[in-house]
């Protein structure tokens, strides 16, 4: 029997449970309270030693032996409590009439469940009325990460996320693109910067991915039209922040453009807009699980994502008596606090600021048309942090190779890609079939998302490392 299963309907029926006993509170020698956990839901087992439930007081005895988180099987009858019941998720007791050991845990956990799954408020209460509650800090939760991951909030944020992936598939299957899967191990490192991780290939000097970028747009020279890609990004940040890991899971897109790079920006706005919806709708469990721990405010988002130009973000802050340095990027506060100004004046928490200066993106980004001090390219914020860099992209070699060696990239490293939109290949391929062939490279864009960034910020969360399984940061490649 599923725990989630056990409502007032179940009344009467009798049941089999495995489950970790979470709490065990002795009552007397002829009555117990066993609480037992499977995933986010929690059910109230109440013993009681009687002859006629066949419930001796050794069986009493032996359920208050057992050591909390310990597995157990448990026969019993679904019962309807006399009081609502405060500490468990399901709103049935279940009279106990057989308590089997399955695997016993041992008697000094690294991790107190009961501690590791209270808010903050509760701490502070607890601590007004004299109570000593231990606060579990984030090193000893990830120490011991498989026994922090049981906590009810992580089991809500392990399942916001696989929605978020699946959303972004779902979506984007139903826009026509196609999944791909690009190596991560490459030649050369694909962003720029200084930021990968080095290792030998064979003898060879290579590099993990640092994003999928130089792969997926390959694949529109390789005729796909519209592509995108789950996978892991490496990237060898050193420094300490509360949103940077050394490897994260990328949501990558990458699609033909018609007449407007808008048209990605469109896509990042249904698509997004259809996470929200779905999460919000269909998640309201898993939502309120980890409202409960850690309290936070509906996502504010429109129907149609706002968009905002980078001058017109520069003159807010610049209002708002923040000066961004001529033509450069905005650092984290900037963005924060044009978050917050957003937030009063549109009403959203989830906005695109678009043409940023040239100077400041990646080599591969397109020049604006009518100005090449800026470019066509956004970045995506919620609540006022970064979660999405995307643009158009350059499709001639010969001012790729030109931005590449501006960036201080060796262009024979992407030797490979940049040759991918040669147009003397495009016109052989014409020549030879008599029309046009995807073998060129169309004009085209995209984007790419980190996934813990997005479940961090819906969520509200306030450290990246909640949000990812067992994370990667400079400190940490254990567990
Ligand atoms: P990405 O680097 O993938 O674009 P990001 O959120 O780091 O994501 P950036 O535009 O690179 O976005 O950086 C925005 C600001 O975040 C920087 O101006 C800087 O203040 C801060 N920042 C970026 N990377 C780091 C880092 N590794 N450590 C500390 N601060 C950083
Ligand atoms: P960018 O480097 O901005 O762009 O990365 C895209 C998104 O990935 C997330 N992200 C991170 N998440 C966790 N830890 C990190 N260290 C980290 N770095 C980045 C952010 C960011 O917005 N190739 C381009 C995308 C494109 O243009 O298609 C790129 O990688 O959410």
């Amino acid at each position: 029997t599923e725990i989630a299963d056990l409502d007032d309907a179940a009344a009467g029926r009798s049941v089999i449970i495995r489950g970790a006993a979470q709490a065990i509170r002795p009552v007397s020698k002829k009555m117990a309270f066993v609480v037992l956990r499977q995933s986010m839901c929690t059910v109230q087992c109440v013993l009681v030693a009687s002859v006629d439930a066949g419930v001796s007081t050794q069986m009493v005895r032996f359920a208050t032996s057992l050591s909390k988180e310990s597995i157990v099987d448990i026969e019993g009858v679904v019962s309807l409590p006399k009081e609502p019941l405060k500490a468990t998720t399901q709103q049935v007791e279940i009279q106990v009439r057989k308590i089997y050991c399955i695997n016993r845990a041992t008697p000094t956990l690294p991790i107190n469940l009961e501690d590791a799954s209270r808010s903050e408020a509760e701490f502070e209460k607890a601590e007004q009325a004299g109570e000593k509650l231990v606060r579990v800090g984030q090193d000893t939760r990830l120490n011991y990460r498989a026994i922090d991951l049981r906590t009810p909030s992580n089991q809500a944020i392990f399942r916001i996320q696989c929605q978020v992936e699946n959303k972004f598939r779902e979506f984007l299957l139903s826009k026509n693109f196609v999944g791909i899967h690009s190596p991560k191990l490459i030649a050369g490192s694909s962003e720029g910067g200084a930021a990968v991780f080095k290792l030998q290939y064979n003898g060879q000097p290579a590099c993990l991915a640092q994003s999928p970028q130089l792969y997926k747009q390959m694949a529109i020279c390789g005729g796909f039209e519209r592509v995108f890609e789950v996978g892991p990004v490496f990237r060898a940040e050193n420094s300490n922040t509360h949103r940077h890991l050394c490897e994260f899971v990328g949501l990558d897109a990458e699609m033909e453009i018609k007449e407007h790079y808008f048209e990605v920006c469109d896509i990042i706005d249904g698509l997004f807009v259809a996470i929200f919806k779905h999460l919000n709708e269909n998640c309201k469990k898993e939502l309120e699980t980890i409202n409960k721990q850690y309290p936070f405010e509906p996502l504010k988002y429109l129907e149609k994502t706002l968009k905002l130009t980078y001058e017109e973000g520069i003159q807010m802050l610049k209002e708002a008596g923040t000066e961004i340095e001529p033509m450069g990027d905005l650092n984290t506060e900037a963005e924060k606090k044009l978050g917050r100004l957003v937030k009063e004046k549109y009403g959203t928490e989830f906005f695109i600021l678009y043409r940023y200066p040239l100077a400041v993106r990646p080599f591969y980004t397109m020049p604006c048309y009518d100005n090449p001090a800026y470019s066509n390219s956004f970045d995506v914020f919620i609540r006022g942090e970064e979660i999405i860099s995307g643009a158009q992209r350059i499709h001639t070699p010969e001012l790729l190779t030109k931005r590449a060696t501006e960036c201080g990239i060796d262009a024979s490293t992407i030797a490979s890609y940049i040759e991918s939109f040669s147009i003397l290949l495009h016109l052989i391929l014409i020549s030879i079939y008599g029309h046009h062939c995807s073998y060129g490279a169309p004009p085209h864009g995209g984007f790419g998302v980190g996934l813990e960034r997005v479940v961090m910020l819906f969520c509200a969360l306030n450290n990246i490392r909640k949000t990812s399984l067992f994370p990667r940061d400079p400190q940490r490649l254990v567990p």
